[in-house]
């Protein structure tokens, strides 16, 4: 409505574009100067991509903003333009975009992770600024995938907005947002290549024209291959499909990811008097794949072993709104680690992205985001038979992507539901098939020479309900050694299913411990979150792979550590399972897959990049890991010849008896050599002498670097005289399976693995300390409350049986520090409590911290210790 456009030209005069249009087809961004607000009220100026969840995701309080978001822009059009067809094209919009032109309702889309346009040209005001405004809804919705998933769904336009002018006469725009063109190999030998291409041509004209549709092939160097024109009449108000194929390509060569040799084809369209009207781009990649059930992945002929990553699409610091130079950073370190495959999970990601695959040669898994559950509605169906059209449509030309995929672990909330009854189970078994089914048909319908793909977590369902036969290779999310059992299972399971379902191909489609690089350990255990229990791990999985031709490849879970933000790993609201943190820096375990990958560049890798603070008792030594593709190398500790090591699978693991201070690792092989420093602290009794600070993770058997405290606790122990340790208790929450205590987000803290592991039952915990002047802090955290029931809460009426989880007194030696100390009355829900207090001690009497029980078991999860 115009009322609109005057109300808000005063605030956004500044923040315009001004759209000046000669010539043919023109396409520009419009990410710069958007207006955004929250409740319509107050205005923020931002750029697009934007999101509004990237620091509500990850603070302290559960849950994160999930409703509707405003944009505004004005963008001045020129009566110039005129002759010119408009549209609107966003490229993603989490997740439901409602758009408006100078106040007019022009379309509405469902899904945030495909791109969608308007054709807004009826609703422009020539010569004026025409007001695009876009109202975002990231609300849960039944009706739109993905209902529920691992990941954080970030609300916001956080991919490119783009205005698009064109001809009268265009490539089509209307097919689910696609580029108008399909690219189809009818054959690609090692002889001959042939291309067809599907090309919708528009004529918006009201009388029929005469044009050219012309084709220019070049090879990889710019040089001309083949050129090919085509004429073409186009009726009147017409939007016709026309099916070319082009002159082959004799020898052409292969695509692969060794040799990712691209040609690009050209499609130009002319008017009748050779004046270009449109044109596009595509890369062309010529390659053949294939499966087979007991031999695994094919690629031209040649059998191909998939390894690689599953990658989401977020980034520390920006939710999903990443500038696209971080994100094809990605790409790049994914290729440098030697995968030759990447499962783009669990939705479409940038398209750009999928370009640089092509490029740089890394087969491609892309799906749509149904994810746990489905909803049995035909506006849930719809939507997601609509959404995979997107999405085969907008990414079908990519030489790169070879499996196309529309469902993940569909059967998991049916599965760990409880209160669902039989009826209801049955039920919802038989609509998550129907619409595998109807999904399944799409795809192999619409991209019939792709791979079908689908992943399922570690259920007999899928088997059961006969969906794991649906697509051509079957994912299995497998976390043997995490969720599950042990890492050893992973191949018994592999095998029996193989001999169950030997037609079936199948890929490991997921797998991978949490891991900080905070904690290290030398006794990993399951469920941990130690980068050492991840080594172990992906060192296990990889070789159980490797070693069963019928399995088609792997994919890890995840390339990087990701937001989701319910969970509570060791940096809460972030699945940490990365192989590099969340920012990017590589955790160890990536250089262990590069050089079990990269064979091509000689690679030493010391695996001591997070070994910080390391302190040692005594004579101890500390088992390092070594990664590299080479044979064997020469170990060197302080310039002394340390072990002569052989690698196998990637790695040799040493003891190395470290000094005090600063250690110099040297490792030589025969053609590369790495050299590293390790920070050590050498403790032959607690005497203070060179160290004047001392921490203990209590509850806990790994070592905890924590950046905040500028200190690296040591693992807890039972007492040993002239030593430290507990004189009782038990660790808080762990079991043979979950070495984690307290899966929780610690508020008003970072230092989780501190307080997550914890003593419960601890009456007494002895430090043998000179005598002497100490700063002391004692880590608390109540594990147990569940609700809110604290003073902080005083609207609600208090029950006594949660704020009382348990009381005591606490003492340093003879002073009473605190009375009747009770957490869950006097703290917010897992808050992490620091006591501090300055302590004497005399007589070498040490320190004696005891906990004194008024009511229920004490707890208790660090201490730290300062000589002053
Ligand atoms: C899975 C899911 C993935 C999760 C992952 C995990 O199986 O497919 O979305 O993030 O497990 O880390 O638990």
């Amino acid at each position: 409505m115009p009322h609109i456009a005057t109300k808000t030209t005063s605030l956004y005069v500044l923040l315009c574009v001004v759209f000046l249009l000669r010539g043919f087809s023109q396409s520009k961004t419009i990410n710069s100067g958007w207006q955004f607000s929250e409740d319509k009220t107050t205005w923020q100026t931002v750029n697009i991509p934007h999101t509004w969840n990237q620091d509500d995701a990850f603070d302290d309080e559960p849950g994160y903003r999930r409703g509707l978001g405003y944009y505004q822009k004005q963008v001045y059009i020129s009566s110039e333009a005129k002759e010119k067809v408009f549209y609107l094209k966003f490229n993603a919009v989490n997740q439901e975009g409602t758009i408006f032109i100078n106040g007019q309702e022009i379309g509405n889309h469902k899904g945030g992770y495909t791109a969608f346009n308007f054709n807004i040209s009826e609703f422009i005001n020539y010569d004026a600024y025409n007001v695009i405004e876009v109202t975002v809804d990231n609300s849960h919705n039944e009706d739109i995938p993905p209902l529920d998933a691992d990941f954080t769904f970030y609300g916001g336009i956080y991919r490119d907005v783009e205005l698009i002018a064109l001809p009268k006469q265009h490539f089509s725009l209307d097919d689910f947002a696609s580029d108008g063109f399909y690219i189809n190999y009818p054959k690609v030998s090692v002889d001959e290549a042939r291309i067809e291409v599907t090309a919708l041509l528009n004529n918006t004209a009201s009388s029929k024209q005469k044009t050219e549709l012309k084709f220019i092939l070049t090879d990889a160097q710019g040089q001309l291959v083949k050129t090919f024109t085509e004429k073409l009449t186009l009726p009147s108000h017409s939007s016709e499909a026309f099916k070319i194929e082009l002159p082959k390509v004799q020898n052409p060569k292969l695509w692969s990811p060794e040799n990712p040799y691209l040609y690009q084809l050209k499609l130009v369209l002319q008017d009748k008097n050779g004046e270009i009207l449109d044109s596009k781009t595509t890369n062309i990649g010529f390659r053949w794949v294939s499966v087979d059930a007991d031999n695994g992945f094919y690629l031209n002929g040649k059998p191909i072993k998939l390894i690689g990553v599953n990658r989401h699409q977020d980034y520390e610091g920006y939710g999903n709104a990443v500038p696209m130079a971080l994100q094809k950073k990605d790409i790049e370190l994914i290729k440098d680690m030697g995968s030759n495959v990447i499962r783009f999970a669990h939705y479409p990601h940038a398209r750009e992205l999928y370009d640089l695959c092509d490029q740089l040669g890394i087969l491609v898994w892309t799906e749509i985001p149904i994810v746990n559950k489905v909803t049995n509605t035909e506006a849930f169906f719809e939507t997601s038979i609509s959404m995979q059209k997107e999405h085969l449509k907008q990414y079908y030309n990519f030489p790169s992507v070879v499996m196309f995929g529309y469902m993940n672990e569909i059967f998991i909330r049916l599965v760990f539901n409880n209160k669902l009854t039989d009826q209801e189970r049955q039920d919802l078994k038989k609509s998550s098939v129907k619409l595998a089914t109807q999904l399944e048909d799409v795809t192999r319908e619409l991209a019939p020479n792709h791979i079908t793909v689908m992943a399922g977590h570690l259920n007999d369902v899928y088997n059961e309900t006969g969906i794991a036969d649906l697509p051509m290779i079957f994912g299995w999310n497998l976390y043997f050694g995490w969720y599950d059992k042990d890492i050893s299972d992973l191949g018994i399971f592999l095998d029996e299913q193989h001999k169950r379902y030997p037609k079936r191909s199948m890929l490991l489609s997921e797998y991978g411990p949490g891991a900080d690089v905070r904690i290290f350990t030398r006794t990993p255990k399951k469920f941990d979150f130690s980068t050492d229990y991840q080594a172990k791990l992906h060192q296990s999985y990889y070789k159980q792979i490797t070693e069963r031709p019928y399995m088609t490849g792997m994919t890890a879970w995840n390339y990087a550590d990701f937001g989701s933000e319910f969970r509570g790993d060791a940096i809460p609201h972030v699945n940490q399972k990365g192989l590099v943190q969340y920012n990017r820096t590589p955790k160890d375990i990536y250089y262990w897959y590069k050089s079990v990958l990269d064979t091509d560049k000689p690679l030493v890798h010391i695996a001591t990049d997070f070994l910080k603070g390391l302190t040692l008792f005594k004579d101890e030594s500390y088992a390092i890991q070594v990664f590299s593709n080479q044979e064997k190398g020469i170990v060197y500790l302080n310039g002394k010849k340390q072990e002569n090591v052989q690698f196998r699978n990637g790695v040799a693991t040493i003891q190395m008896p470290f000094n005090n201070g600063r250690n110099q690792i040297k490792v030589v092989s025969e053609h590369i050599s790495e050299e590293k420093t390790v920070e050590v602290l050498k403790i032959d009794t607690l005497d203070f002498k060179n160290f004047n600070r001392f921490g203990i993770n209590i509850g806990a058997h790994f070592y905890f670097n924590d950046e905040e405290r500028d200190v690296t606790f040591v693992p807890d122990q039972a007492y040993e005289n002239g030593w430290f340790g507990y004189l009782d208790g038990t660790p808080y929450g762990m079991t043979k399976d979950k070495n984690q205590g307290l899966p929780h987000d610690i508020k008003n803290a970072t230092s989780e693995p501190l307080f997550q592991t914890l003593l419960e039952g601890c009456s007494s915990y002895k430090v043998d300390i000179p005598d002497g002047n100490y700063n002391v802090d004692l880590f608390f955290v109540e594990p147990q409350i569940k609700s809110i029931e604290n003073i902080y809460n005083l609207s609600k009426v208090k029950d006594d049986s949660t704020r009382k989880q348990r009381v005591f007194d606490v003492f340093l030696n003879t002073n009473l520090i605190e009375k009747q100390f009770n957490l869950a009355l006097e703290y917010p829900q897992k808050y992490g409590v620091t006591l501090t207090s300055e302590v004497q001690i005399n007589n070498d009497e040490g320190l004696t911290i005891s906990l004194k029980s008024i009511e229920g078991q004490p707890v208790i999860s660090g201490i730290l210790i300062e000589k002053i």
